[in-house]
Parts: structure tokens; sequence; C-alpha cells
């Protein structure tokens, strides 16, 4: 490569990890705008949607879906279980404004919805004492 094809080729590089912020919608624009500067709005590696710029494995989508902060690797969205038997399961932290819909099933086809949790602290408590053995869970975060 000559050194002028070296240089198109790195500003090439430089310029596709500009966004374009008119693809973005106005809700996800403002909350970007709430964690990010300006010029940080432009740069790829920060406030692109599948950007991860705390690294705790979330990208911003989802972390705008879930109303968290994005540039905080600590404050993350877990579902997990508690007890020897498992005999619950949290899901959280949860933020209003958030639908959080979670359901179970035995052969990941039929799904159903569970109705019954309690609310403690900034997580959803779900008591799993009467559901069957060998059982999946998965929840759904909605707007
Ligand atoms: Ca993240």
């Amino acid at each position: 490569m000559t050194q002028s094809g070296y240089l198109q080729a790195r500003q090439a590089v430089a310029e596709s990890e500009w966004i374009e912020l008119e693809f973005r919608s106005p809700e996800f624009l403002a909350w970007l705008r709430i964690y990010f500067s300006e010029d940080d709005l432009y740069d790829v590696h920060l406030a692109d949607s599948v950007s991860d710029p705390d690294g705790d494995g979330d990208n911003n989508e989802f972390e705008f879906l879930a109303k968290l902060n994005p540039t905080d690797s600590e404050i993350r969205f877990r579902v997990y279980f508690e007890g020897d038997a498992r005999e619950q399961l949290r899901v959280g932290p949860v933020s209003s404004g958030v639908n959080y819909q979670t359901q179970f099933s035995t052969d990941l086809d039929v799904w159903t919805t569970i109705n019954s949790f309690q609310q403690v602290g900034d997580e959803y408590l779900i008591d799993l004492t009467s559901m069957p053995s060998n059982t999946f869970y998965r929840v759904i975060l909605s707007n």
C-alpha cells in the first residue's frame, strides 16, 4: 500500500467510527444526552446503540430500554436464583416506566407468564416453591 493509500484507508476507518445522529430516535438521543457530552454523542465507542462503554456486557440499546446508567458498570440488570433449592427468582434493578414480564416454560416452546411477585427494594421477588422442577425462566422488558 502506498503512503497515500494508507492515509486514505486510515481516514476511512476514522470516519466510519463517527455516528450519524439522525438515525437515532429522539427518545434514545435524549437519554444519551443525560450521560454523554455533545462531542461524545458522535463517538461510536461510547454512544452507538450496540456500544458498551461501561463494559458491563449490556449494550446502550438494552440499558436505554431498562433505564439503566450506561456509564456505571456496577448497576447491571440481573435475573438470578436465590436459595439452595432455587426457591426464589430475583429480577432487577427495576425502573418505573419499564414493564417486566417473567415467564416460565418446561419445554422452551410454551411460555406462561407469572403474575405473582413481590417488590423488595429495586428488585422483583418471585416465589418458585410451587413451580415444577426443570423449569426455564425468561424476563421480557418493554416500555
Ligand atoms: Ca453497558
